[in-house]
């Protein structure tokens, strides 16, 4: 019998976020690929999709690669809700119209804006399940969960904030959210976290350096409104994170799966290593690097520093401050410019000295990482960077700025013990009384420096303290990878729950 089953997916932000689904879409096909599945996203990823798709199946299935349609949007960014009705609109009238191919029976996007559902289910002919793709903290998806059951009276408060203010929904959202009222020392307890107070989400805050208000409140009207959950977190990160929002949307009939790491391929070749090489800046350079760093200086010698496209640390001096302590100590290092411009003349002398540092502007994060050479990643990253470094056993030095990251960074620290988060660097409410640690930070460049200091010795010079954070680091990697596997309980969690969902909504 063939399957009247069809997932319909749509990704339309960055490809930060396509890339983890197609891991996805590709372990799902290779269990079962029988139903049919559509992939709709931007016209211009359309390139880097065909070629990463392609990299997931090895000789032997190639046929899988034709597994599933995929249709284009001509737009990149369709975050507003216009734009998301002009642009996805006809193109998912034109696969319900499709002749020969089964009406849609689930549709799986990201939780960006609550107008995706309403359109989906305005325009489809038969009920269909609205599924949301959430890859973020499942603490932090728990925590506006809690919230969602007084929704009625906050959208009301919103509205009538909006109404007299003159301002739109979302500036309320953000004004609501994030004011002082809102952000206090009261107590937050998360799943997985030790109580902390409400400042400790905000480590680098105000100015707002995300949306969160809007984020926070648009999350929460979808969440109240989907059928299902699928998260790349995963349950070894985030356990009762997980189970947590499994337990609440139960209560409404609502399912959940959490089916991460999901990491990419490795490079599987020369000629894919040096693809990925290729586009950074530095290319040539960066090959030798690592090697001759390694030669020279031995295995995890090296920190590796990227805060990603989005984000870069607020206030420079503090960042500057970090970079002379490396220097001092003569730690090997490649640095990933953080947005903001380019260093200060004494200090990129002082790296153009210094044989063993590399500073570019783009690096291949995954071929860095899997080197031996590297020993620690300082970042400011959510779920993705935390589960990518994880997945190759790498320590990481936390700097949160924003939304998820302030929690990963205490997961990593403070129940992991995988990594240390830097608690000088803070600014706005996060010099505020931290609840988790018993302490307040101070904030000064000292400070910053004794604690940069601390924490650089630990990881690179003190061999006992060392062989104590890799072994815990390897019991980690191998349940995360694990969690593909089959087995019982926490093994194989991942492979369980991907394949609960292939047989719930795909098979035939
Ligand atoms: C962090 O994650 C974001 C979104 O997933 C991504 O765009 C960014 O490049 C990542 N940065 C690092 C350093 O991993
Ligand atoms: C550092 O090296 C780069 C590349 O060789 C060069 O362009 C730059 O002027 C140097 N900067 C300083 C301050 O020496
Ligand atoms: C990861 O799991 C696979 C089997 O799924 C196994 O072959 C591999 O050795 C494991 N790797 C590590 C680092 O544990
Ligand atoms: C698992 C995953 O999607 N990782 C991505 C995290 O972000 C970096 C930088 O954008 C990507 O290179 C990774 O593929």
């Amino acid at each position: 019998m063939t399957s009247i089953s069809h997932l319909v997916v749509c990704v339309l932000g960055a490809w930060g976020h396509v890339r983890p689904m197609l891991a996805f879409l590709a372990r799902v096909v290779k269990v079962d690929h029988s139903g049919t599945i559509t992939l709709i996203t931007a016209k211009a990823l359309m390139g880097r999709i065909h070629k990463e798709w392609g990299r997931h199946f090895e000789e032997n299935e190639l046929h899988l690669r034709d597994s599933i349609r995929f249709r284009m949007l001509e737009k990149s960014e369709v975050f507003r809700p216009e734009d998301i009705r002009a642009q996805l609109g006809p193109v998912y009238q034109a696969i319900l119209d499709e002749s020969g191919v089964p009406h849609p029976t689930a549709f799986l996007t990201e939780a960006i804006s609550p107008t995706t559902p309403q359109l989906i289910r305005e325009v489809s002919r038969k009920p269909i399940t609205f599924m949301v793709w959430c890859p973020t903290s499942m603490n932090l998806i728990y925590n506006i969960l809690e919230k969602v059951e007084k929704m009625d009276e906050f959208l009301e408060s919103l509205d009538s904030l909006a109404k007299n203010k003159g301002i739109t929904f979302g500036e309320a959202a953000n004004e609501m959210v994030t004011s002082s009222a809102s952000i206090s020392a009261k107590p937050t307890i998360m799943p997985d976290l030790p109580p902390m107070s409400g400042y400790e989400l905000f480590p680098q805050e105000p100015p707002f350096l995300i949306a969160f208000g809007e984020f926070f409140v648009g999350c929460m009207r979808v969440l109240a409104i989907c059928d299902v959950v699928v998260t790349a977190s995963s349950y070894v990160v985030e356990p009762k994170g997980c189970d947590g929002v499994a337990s609440m949307l139960a209560k409404r009939g609502a399912k959940f799966f959490a089916i991460g790491p999901l990491s990419p391929p490795a490079p599987d070749d020369q000629t894919e290593k040096w693809g990925e090489l290729a586009q950074s800046d530095a290319a040539e350079e960066l090959d030798g690097f690592l090697d001759a760093v390694r030669a020279r200086r031995g295995d995890k010698s090296l920190l590796y520093i990227s805060y990603g496209s989005l984000f870069g640390p607020t206030e420079p001096a503090k960042f500057y401050a970090w970079l002379d302590v490396i220097l001092d100590m003569d730690i090997p290092v490649i640095l990933v410019l953080p947005p903001g411009g380019p260093l200060p003349e004494t200090l990129e002398a002082r790296f153009n000295a210094s044989d063993v540092s590399l500073v570019c502007k783009w690096a291949p994060q995954q071929y860095i990482l899997a080197h031996p050479a590297t020993g620690a990643f300082l970042t400011h990253n959510g779920s993705n960077g935390t589960h990518e470094s994880l997945c190759e056993g790498v320590p990481m030095i936390s700097w949160p700025f924003s939304s998820d990251q302030p929690i990963f960074a205490m997961i990593v620290s403070q129940v992991l013990r995988v990594g240390y988060e830097l608690n000088e660097v803070r600014r706005g409410h996060g010099l505020e009384y931290r609840l988790s640690k018993g302490t307040k930070p101070t904030g000064t460049i000292e400070a910053i420096q004794m604690e940069a200091r601390d924490i650089l010795t630990k990881l690179f010079f003190n061999a006992g303290e060392r062989a104590a954070l890799d072994s815990r680091l390897a019991d980690i990697k191998g349940v995360l990878n694990a969690s593909w596997d089959f087995g019982n309980g926490q093994q194989g969690r991942a492979r369980a729950d991907m394949e609960r969902f292939v047989d719930t909504y795909l098979a035939a």
